[in-house]
């Protein structure tokens, strides 16, 4: 290729690039396969390795730094970045509205209203559509340069598209680390011994500050625009809505949410119509904003120290808050893991009184450094089990720390803690009280036996009075016997009665499930059923040949077949099926429509989890597995499907995307 062919073929592909970027990141509509994409992407690359020359830094081959920044510089911006007033409750809100009416002698204002991302404002600089530096808000006017860490964001573009680009454009915007991405993140650095982040807002301004993009582009951080600064140009942008549609067609990511409302009263729907979906927004909120919408209103307003008098932050009550540890309990799981759990002192976090958070393991005790009598921070993020977050360390005296008790606190028993395991557990097994009631409570849970009405406080009651020992003794339970108990009536007693009869026809895979074999969840008790049929064939089954089964590890064969080595066990399950526990046995695995086919899953699939589409082909006869060789007969493709399918084309397997997939175990037939 000469150097003009290649100086246009790259310049093509960028823009490509660049626009299936957009659909994908901004538009949340990608119009190509994510291999595709790497193909173009390869493509330049090659171009771009054959002649250096043509590189330029805007090319999307170039997000990465060469080398670590030594120092974080400053950065003026052009105009000061302003913060936002906070407003608590209605009153407040009513005051803000009554306030700029006056001001601006008018009887209605218009507003736009958009969520309050909880995460680090940025202002990024374009210059003629391409980005020339990005900073933090710093003071206001002066901000660190995070210009390398900015360019290894995926969805902020490097280079602006679509019309009347303007000469020179400050966007103002939200970086934010999804939940997801937060978890993940902290996963791997205790993994290594890292820095563990204390929510998503801290782990993304550490990665922003990093000076290595290295580190950046492997955090997961999202960029949402809000707004503009300084901006030189010719279009005249007379309202905020207009801003933010005009930002979406340059190319950036704004928020879906914000809404355009003609009213305080329509503030307010949207204050409380956006609080209900905080838990299950991806990233966090902290409130809404709303900003006076026309722009000849808001110079009209102007500002004071530093805060726009045409916006307002109306805060949600926090995620976060202070409260002392009184003690710290220890709870005796189904397998006989010991949890200590802390007793607060009652705390209201986010509307709920919170009395008790889980601490996990002892690991995460000694990690945090909790002691008893520490004043912790609190956090209860959607339907998250509240959890704590750090200790104050200031503000300790007078504390104890807590001891792992060597003896069972329910049945007395030894505890121990097996080399390279976290957990300590119980020994007891089912002589534990403890261990047993919460066997019972996961027998009866509804993706076990599912038996309606039959909840945890009843099976305890149950426990304490002597009237079940084993889960079979369930089905033993007689309906003057429920009668008699706590909140207990005639009519409860006998939909209990009906709801232990009815859950008697079962599945194979559920009942596998039910009876809590240690590391034996519901996918993989599916696919012991699939693979064995009946009871009698999982009982004999041997760890050595349970291990050769896809996704069984050695520790989970060898929980299987020592659970079925228990005569103990042998006989529960017999006492159930003598009570009249069954279920239908499927048809011969051979008469199964992808019999002895065999499948690899790759990429992330967005038709359904996983190990959902895994349990689908289990449950048709096939087998799914890890490694692409020429005995697989399908590789099922989702997005970045990556090296295994590369693998596939290379051996001339047959892929599938989602679709075909999908249509392919609906009709139970090859395509
Ligand atoms: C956040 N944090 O989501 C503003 N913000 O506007 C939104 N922040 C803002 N707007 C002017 N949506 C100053 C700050």
């Amino acid at each position: 290729m000469q150097l003009e062919q290649a100086t246009k073929k790259a310049h093509a592909l960028r823009q490509l690039i660049t626009q299936y970027n957009y659909q994908y990141y901004v538009l949340d509509a990608p119009s190509i396969m994510d291999h595709e994409y790497d193909q173009l992407m390869r493509k330049l690359i090659e171009i771009e390795t054959e002649f250096p020359e043509i590189i330029n830094s805007n090319s999307p081959t170039q997000r990465l730094g060469v080398s670590p920044v030594t120092k974080l510089q400053e950065v003026k911006h052009l105009l000061p970045m302003l913060s936002l007033a906070n407003v608590f409750n209605e009153d407040e809100m009513h005051s803000f509205d009554t306030r700029i009416k006056e001001e601006l002698c008018v009887e209605t204002i218009d507003f736009s209203g958009e969520t309050k991302l909880d995460g680090l404002a940025v202002n990024i600089l374009y210059k003629n559509g391409l980005l020339i530096t990005a900073a933090t808000r710093g003071d206001g006017s002066l901000g660190e340069d995070i210009t390398h860490n900015i360019r290894t964001i995926q969805e902020v573009p490097l280079s602006l598209i679509g019309e009347n680009i303007p000469q020179s454009l400050e966007v103002r915007g939200e970086v934010v680390m999804t939940h997801k991405g937060f978890a993940t993140l902290n996963n791997t650095q205790r993994d290594k011994g890292g820095k563990v982040f204390a929510n998503p807002r801290n782990a993304a301004a550490g990665s922003l500050r990093q000076l290595d993009s290295r580190v950046t582009a492997e955090r997961p951080l999202s960029f949402f625009a809000f707004g503009i600064g300084d901006y030189n140009g010719n279009i005249n942008l007379t309202n905020h809505t207009n801003i933010l549609r005009q930002l979406k067609l340059w190319g950036l990511p704004v928020s879906s949410e914000s809404k355009r409302l003609s009213n305080i009263h329509e503030c307010l729907s949207y204050y409380a119509k956006i609080k209900t979906m905080r838990s299950r927004l991806p990233h966090d909120i902290d409130g809404v904003v709303f900003k006076v919408n026309e722009i000849s209103q808001q110079h009209q307003l102007g500002f004071v120290s530093r805060a726009p008098r045409w916006a307002i932050a109306y805060k949600f009550p926090p995620l976060e808050k202070i409260t002392q540890l009184l003690g710290i309990e220890i709870q005796v799981g189904r397998t006989g893991a010991l949890t200590p759990v802390a007793r607060l002192s009652p705390v209201k976090v986010a509307g709920v009184l919170i009395t008790n958070a889980t601490l996990h393991n002892f690991d995460e005790i000694k990690r945090k450094d909790i002691k008893i009598g520490d004043w912790v921070y609190v956090r209860r993020a959607g339907d998250v089990i509240p959890e704590i977050v750090g200790v104050i360390k200031e503000k300790r005296s007078d504390v104890s720390e807590f001891i792992m008790p060597s003896f069972c606190p329910a049945c007395g028993a030894d505890v121990v803690c097996q080399d390279g395991e976290v957990v300590y557990r119980c020994i007891g097994g089912l002589i534990c009280s403890a261990q047993r009631t919460q066997a019972i409570i996961h027998f009866a849970s509804r993706k076990a036996m599912n038996i309606d009405g039959l909840g945890s406080k009843l099976i305890v009651q149950l426990n304490e009075l002597g009237l079940i020992n084993t889960v079979a003794d369930l089905y033993l339970l007689s309906q003057e016997q429920l009668s008699g108990l706590d909140r207990m009536g005639i009519k409860s007693a006998e939909n209990l009665i009906t709801a232990l009869e009815k859950s008697k026809k079962t599945t194979l895979e559920r009942f596998l499930y039910a009876m809590g074999i240690r590391e034996v969840g519901e996918a993989t008790a599916l696919t012991i059923a699939a693979k064995y049929q009946s009871i009698t064939s999982i009982e004999q089954a041997t760890t050595k040949e349970l291990k050769t089964i896809p996704d069984i590890g050695p520790i989970t064969a060898f929980n299987i077949n020592h659970f079925f080595q228990q005569k103990y066990n042998l006989e529960i399950i017999q006492s159930l099926i003598l009570a009249g526990v069954y279920w239908e046995t499927k048809s011969d695995a051979t008469s199964l429509p992808f019999c002895d086919m065999v499948f690899v899953l790759t990429g992330s699939l967005s038709i359904m989890p996983r190990d959902e589409a895994k349990q689908r082909l289990l449950m048709l006869g096939g087998k799914v597995t890890e490694k692409v060789s020429k005995k697989i007969n399908y590789v099922i493709y989702g997005q970045n499907p990556g090296s295994k399918y590369e693998r596939a084309i290379e051996l001339g397997i047959k892929t599938l995307n989602e679709e075909s997939f999908m249509k392919m175990i609906e009709k139970k037939v090859e395509p």
